[in-house]
C-alpha cells in the first residue's frame, strides 16, 4: 500500500527515469538498438525500487496508464532528439516495453501515433515489446492490436519468449518482427538452455523473424549464440542499462 501511494506521486515528484540498454548486432558487433527500461528512485522509500516490484502494483492500481504514457512519451522524444542530432543513422529501433493493461487500452494506438506525428520520429524506429504471456491472455484481441501496430509501421517484438504457451500456429498468425529468447534460457547456456535457445532460433528463422538473446553475461554465451545464428544480443556482458547521457556517449563514439 505504501508502494502504491508513493507510486502515484512518483510522476509529479520526478522520481521516474528511463535507462537504455544497448542491443548488439551479432554479425557486426555494433550497437543496433536499445531497450528502454524504467527506473524509480523513491525518496520516501529510501532509494531505488525495482520495476519487478512496482510494475505489477502499477498494473493493479491503474497507475500504469499515466506511467506507461510517460514512458512512451519520454522514450519517443529521446529517440527523436537523437535522430535530429544525427545519432540514430544506423540504429534499427528503440524498444519500449508495453504492459498488459496498455494492450487493453484502446487509446494506446492513437497516443503512439500522435507522438510519432508530434516528434517526426519514423515509426520504424519504434519497437514495442509485448511479453508472450500478455499476448496469449487474449489472443484474438491482441492479434487485432498487433495488426494496427504493424499497419502503423511500428515494429513488434515478443518478450520473454519460451516462458509462455504460444504454439507455432499462433506465431504464424501474429504479425511480429522478432522474438526475444527469455533470459532464463540464455542463463542456462551451457546447459539445457542451449538446446532451447537453438530451437527458438530455428523456429524464428523459419518464420522469417529475427531473434534477440537477452541476459547475455559470458563470453561462452556470446560464442554459442553467434554459432547458433542468433541475430542480436543484449546483456551485462556488453553493457548495463544506463542513463540517456551515457547511452548518448556510446552513440557519438560509434559514428
Ligand atoms: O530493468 P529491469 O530488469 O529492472 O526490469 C525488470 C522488469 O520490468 C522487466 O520484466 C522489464 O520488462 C520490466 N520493465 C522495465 N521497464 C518497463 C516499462 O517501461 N514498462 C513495462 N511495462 N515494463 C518494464
Ligand atoms: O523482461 P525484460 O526482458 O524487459 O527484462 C529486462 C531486464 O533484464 C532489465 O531489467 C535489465 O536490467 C535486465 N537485464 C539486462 N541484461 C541482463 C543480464 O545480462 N543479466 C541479468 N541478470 N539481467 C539483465
Ligand atoms: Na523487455
Ligand atoms: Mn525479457
Amino acid at each position: 500500500l505504501a508502494l502504491e501511494a508513493n507510486l502515484r506521486k512518483a510522476l509529479q515528484n520526478n522520481e521516474l527515469s528511463l535507462h537504455y540498454q544497448p542491443q548488439i548486432d551479432v554479425r557486426t558487433g555494433r550497437m543496433r538498438g536499445m531497450e528502454v527500461l524504467i527506473r524509480w528512485n523513491c525518496e520516501a522509500l529510501g532509494g531505488a525500487v525495482s520495476p519487478v516490484e512496482f510494475i505489477p502494483v502499477a498494473e493493479e492500481s491503474g497507475v500504469i496508464v499515466p506511467l506507461g504514457r510517460w514512458v512512451l512519451q519520454t522514450a519517443v522524444r529521446q529517440a527523436a532528439a537523437w535522430r535530429k542530432a544525427g545519432l540514430m543513422e544506423d540504429i534499427d529501433h528503440m524498444a519500449v516495453n508495453v504492459s498488459a493493461c496498455q494492450t487493453k487500452d484502446t487509446q494506446l494506438m492513437y497516443e503512439v501515433q500522435a507522438l510519432l506525428m508530434e516528434t517526426g520520429l519514423p515509426p520504424r524506429l519504434l519497437e514495442l515489446e509485448i511479453t508472450e504471456g500478455v499476448l496469449m491472455e487474449n489472443v484474438n484481441a491482441n492479434i487485432a492490436l498487433l495488426h494496427k501496430i504493424q499497419a502503423a509501421g511500428i515494429h513488434l517484438s515478443i518478450d520473454d519468449f519460451g516462458t509462455g504457451y504460444s504454439s507455432m500456429a499462433y506465431l504464424k498468425r501474429f504479425p511480429i518482427d522478432q522474438l526475444k529468447i527469455d533470459r532464463s534460457f540464455v542463463n542456462d547456456v551451457p546447459g539445457d538452455g542451449a538446446a532451447i535457445a537453438k530451437a527458438i532460433i530455428a523456429m524464428a528463422h523459419s518464420l522469417n523473424l529475427s531473434v534477440v538473446a537477452e541476459g547475455v553475461e559470458t563470453e561462452e554465451q556470446v560464442a554459442f549464440l553467434a554459432d547458433a545464428g542468433c541475430d542480436v544480443m543484449q546483456g551485462f556482458y556488453f553493457a548495463r542499462p544506463m542513463p540517456a547521457e551515457e547511452l548518448e556517449v556510446l552513440l557519438r563514439e560509434r559514428r
